[in-house]
């Protein structure tokens, strides 16, 4: 009951409520006592991947490098919260070959594309509709919906806190395992 360090991944569409979600579930862990922290795009593609756009290539590359982030922060017992769209399939399964079963958890944070693109919360949606912005993902840039999630998380129809509680319950498992 000592090892406590595993991957949290979350993977859906921009708007979705991958971040929102990862900064909630980061606040309950670390009210429990769990050393946690929150990879996403505004601590990592500022920084790190500041090099990086939203190519094919460019998206692979920025989830490699966050996969072996996460992989270090693993292995410095840390509960590591992964927030990006990784849309395409096989990026997400080369991070996954970087952890043990026991040690990724990918999270499908699932909502329909309408629903996204009703938020808007950065207007990127719009942007993209007006040819403002290029290679969108759900517009003009593919996401491979994940085949077999360990969770999903239907965020049009679950509050924030609802979604917390299914992951933490979910996880409290894999911790008795
Ligand atoms: C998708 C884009 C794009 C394009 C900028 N496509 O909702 P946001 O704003 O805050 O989150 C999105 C974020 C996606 O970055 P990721 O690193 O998660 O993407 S990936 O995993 O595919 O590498 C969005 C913003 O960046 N954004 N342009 N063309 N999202």
């Amino acid at each position: 009951n000592q090892h406590h360090s595993l991957v949290l991944w979350l993977t859906g569409l921009s708007g979705a409520g991958k971040s929102t979600i990862a900064h909630n579930l980061e606040e309950h862990l670390f009210r429990d006592g769990y050393q946690v922290y929150v990879l996403d795009g505004d601590n990592v593609r500022l920084g790190l991947n500041q090099d990086l756009g939203f190519s094919a290539n460019d998206r692979k590359e920025n989830i490699r490098r966050v996969a072996e982030v996460a992989r270090l922060f693993v292995d410095a017992g840390v509960i590591v919260l992964v927030a990006f769209i990784s849309p395409y399939s096989e990026d997400r399964t080369l991070a996954r070959n970087l952890f043990t079963a026991g040690e990724f958890v990918e999270i499908y944070v699932k909502c329909p594309l309408l629903v996204c693109e009703t938020r808007d919360p950065k207007g990127l949606y719009q942007k993209a509709r007006h040819k403002e912005l290029y290679q969108f993902t759900g517009l003009d840039d593919a996401y491979q919906e994940p085949e077999h999630p360990d969770i999903v998380l239907e965020t049009d129809k679950l509050t924030v806190e609802e979604c917390v509680e299914k992951v933490i319950s979910q996880i409290n498992l894999e911790f008795k395992a």
